[in-house]
């Protein structure tokens, strides 16, 4: 079963567009193309399951929710720990932060499972994880579901269950 996010926040009902822009912030292998267009397919699986939409911002000061890679302590009480443990985290609504751990081996593009490191991290997985709680879900019993608080390194996970749709349902 889903839950929503401590506290209980959530968009404004009246407000049905929203901007998100993509920081430029520590150094990540990955080229701006590849990652506007993986982050645009992440927020493509919650516009689908609602009347939400998304569309990327050229600039932080225009966006509603803000992306950015960083490492180790970066200044919200929350510092990142290398590879693995944690990979990511999302404060929602209030500021829309959005915060990668620069130190994971992200991969953006094909198979996970098949890349070289052991401690490959899928970039699109997290995100449509880490978007959910942007939404204002919490966490999910259901092992299926993107909002379940475990994934595997190395595994690729990205379509909505049937609990994380009827819970975004219920609050959009
Ligand atoms: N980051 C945690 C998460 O997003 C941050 C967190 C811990 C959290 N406790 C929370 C967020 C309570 C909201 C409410 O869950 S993480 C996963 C998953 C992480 C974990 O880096 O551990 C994913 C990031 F669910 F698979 F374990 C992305 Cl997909
Ligand atoms: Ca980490
Ligand atoms: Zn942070
Ligand atoms: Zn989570």
């Amino acid at each position: 079963l889903y839950s929503y996010f401590p506290g209980g926040p959530r968009w404004p009902r009246s407000k049905r567009s929203l901007r998100y822009a993509i920081a430029q912030t520590a150094a990540t292998p990955i080229d701006r193309a590849t990652l506007s267009r993986v982050f645009a397919r992440a927020f493509a699986r919650w516009a689908a399951a609602t009347t939400l939409n998304f569309t990327e911002a050229a600039s932080a000061e225009d966006a509603d929710i803000t992306i950015g890679f960083h490492a180790g302590d970066h200044g919200d009480g929350e510092a990142f720990d290398g590879p693995l443990g944690t990979l990511a985290h999302a404060f929602s609504p209030a500021g829309g932060r959005f915060h990668l751990d620069a130190a994971e081996s992200w991969v953006a593009t094909g198979d996970v499972s098949r890349a070289s490191s052991a401690v490959a991290v899928d970039l699109e997985s997290v995100a449509v994880h880490e978007i959910g709680h942007l939404l204002g879900l919490g966490h999910s019993s259901e092992p299926g579901a993107i909002m379940f608080p475990t994934i595997t390194s190395r595994t690729r996970k990205v379509d909505l269950a049937s609990d994380d749709v009827v819970g975004i349902q219920s609050l959009y």
